[in-house]
């Protein structure tokens, strides 16, 4: 193998492999994707053997490198892409701005469980707004304070001006806030048009609306 190899999962559903392709595209990174359908009984329970087979955690997203190393977890695999990255790049120049953008990149990683669970990503789907549980509702709140503190800070149409890791990282968010009819501010909003329109979140799209396979569970939510 001479060129990375990014195992992900359904395009519709799999928002933690949306992550880092987005971020491997925007380096201009040479690469091929590879997907693994989810769903069926192994779905959420870490051992369908599709995966296992390239990642010990039974999770997507997996890059295999040519020299034969995994790595693992979506931001992982975003830092690695943002290290191999050709200009612009997709990390702030400024020291204490690329702290920055860590760190809410960090953010999304590791928290918003209740927004992850309750509006599920689901690409092709569109819903009524709907009430949301106490702790969704205060998560859909940071988000949207969080974005409109960046775009004001850096003057858009991404987060940091241009694209970084954070805007891959938050890009399956604005799918989400779409699926779901979220009503947004007109800065929030602005940027996720600005996101939908980047050409290959676009790529992804079109690959996601395309798949035949479904997940009732997620479907249902
Ligand atoms: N912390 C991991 C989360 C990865 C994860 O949960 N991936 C889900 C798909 S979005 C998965 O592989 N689930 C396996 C399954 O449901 O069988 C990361 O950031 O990459």
């Amino acid at each position: 193998m001479s060129t990375p190899v990014l195992y992900v999962g359904n395009k519709n559903y799999s928002s933690w492999s949306l992550r880092p392709w987005l971020a491997l595209a925007w380096a201009g990174v040479d690469f091929d994707t590879k997907v693994i359908p989810l769903g069926g009984d192994h779905y959420g329970k870490m051992n369908n053997p599709a995966i296992l087979a390239v990642s010990a955690t039974g999770r997507v997203p997996a890059l295999h490198l040519p020299s034969g190393r995994v790595v693992l977890e979506s931001l992982a695999i975003a830092e690695w892409a943002a290290e191999s990255a050709t200009e612009p790049g997709i990390l702030p120049k400024d020291r204490e701005l690329r702290a920055q953008c860590r760190a809410v990149s960090a953010e999304m990683h590791s928290g918003f469980g209740a927004v992850r669970s309750e509006l599920p990503m689901n690409i092709r789907r569109r819903t009524e707004p709907r009430d949301w549980s106490d702790l969704a509702r205060h998560e859909i709140q940071r988000l949207i304070d969080l974005w409109q503190e960046l775009l004001a800070e850096h003057g858009g149409p991404f987060l940091f001006g241009h694209r970084t890791i954070a805007d891959a990282m938050y890009a399956p968010v604005c799918t989400r806030f779409r699926t779901y009819g979220v009503e947004l501010p007109a800065a929030a909003s602005a940027y996720c048009d600005a996101v939908f329109a980047d050409a290959d979140f676009k790529r992804w799209e079109r690959d996601a609306l395309a798949e035949e396979w479904a997940i009732e569970s997620t479907d249902a939510v």
